[in-house]
């Protein structure tokens, strides 16, 4: 049962701008795996070996088709309950932004209007060597090369990379902004993702976390759910939208 009593509903009701940032978590429902945890795929594949450039250079046939096994995966995915609680948000509410680690397009295709992608998009992909874009490459699993020669790479973010600096500025200023900030299925340890809920933390904002278990932050959560977001955000969204 969910438990929100009369003053959370009442500050939810009455603020201008919800962030909902968003891990992994928010699509496992959607069947598509998270990268820690018991059915993480870091328990399979070290991270390391894959979501970083050097492995691409020195391997990018099987970092190619790693990805392009989940590009399937996420092509073949539907938004679940939650992402589309959280688009319909925006009917209730003066401004919604969706800040995402997640690379799977589901807010989108959920109905969010505004959302930052922290770690890029699976379905772009760019030449190393030119910088071509390459948008909605087919399913392949051959590695594909630019007219120029140069590799193609999916265009997400691998560790010791930059995040996309205008997606992360946009969402340092909603995150300072917001009233309302959820934490949604991440296990936050992931930075610089991560040091945004310490930002909303700072400026003040009611820091909501939903997720299976506790994690890094459930301790300074102004409210933590324990349970699936799939489930927890339609019954939320019940209870303070009108
Ligand atoms: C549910 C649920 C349900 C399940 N409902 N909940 C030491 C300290 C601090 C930082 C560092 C450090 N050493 C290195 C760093 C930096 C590094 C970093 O943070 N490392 C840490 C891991 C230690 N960061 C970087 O390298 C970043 N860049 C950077 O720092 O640039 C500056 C720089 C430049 C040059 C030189 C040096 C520095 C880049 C980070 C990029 C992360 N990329 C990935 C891969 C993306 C592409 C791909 O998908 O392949 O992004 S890693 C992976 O982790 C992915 C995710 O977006 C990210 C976060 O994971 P997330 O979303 O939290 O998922 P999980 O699986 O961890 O958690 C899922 C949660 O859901 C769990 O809590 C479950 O319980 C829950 N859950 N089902 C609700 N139904
Ligand atoms: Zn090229």
């Amino acid at each position: 049962m969910l438990e929100l009593n009369n003053s959370d509903i009442e500050k939810i009701k009455s603020s201008s701008h919800i962030v909902f940032f968003t891990g992994a978590g928010m699509s496992a429902e959607s069947g598509i795996a998270t990268f820690r945890g018991k059915d993480g795929i870091w328990t399979k594949f070290k991270p390391e070996e894959l979501a970083n450039f050097n492995a691409f250079i020195q391997n990018p046939h099987m970092v190619w088709e790693w990805y392009s096994y989940r590009r399937n995966i996420v092509r073949n995915a539907i938004p679940n309950p939650g992402h589309i609680a959280i688009a319909d948000f925006q009917n209730y509410f003066p401004k919604v932004t969706v800040i995402t680690q997640n690379i799977d397009n589901l807010h989108k295709r959920a109905g969010s209007r505004e959302v930052f992608e922290l770690h890029g998009n699976i379905e772009r992909n760019y030449c190393i060597k030119c910088k071509t874009f390459y948008n909605n490459i087919g399913d392949s699993m051959e590695l594909p090369k630019c007219k120029c020669g140069g590799l193609i790479r999916p265009d997400v973010v691998w560790f010791g990379e930059y995040l996309p600096e205008d997606q992360f500025n946009r969402s340092e200023i909603a995150t300072s902004e917001c009233d309302i900030f959820f934490v949604v299925g991440t296990s936050a340890v992931v930075y610089p993702a991560a040091s945004l809920i310490y930002t909303a933390k700072h400026t003040g904002a009611f820091i909501i976390e939903i997720n299976i278990e506790e994690t890094e932050i459930s301790s300074f959560a102004n409210k933590c759910f324990i349970g699936q977001a799939g489930k927890i955000l339609p019954q939320i969204l019940e209870k303070v939208k009108d």
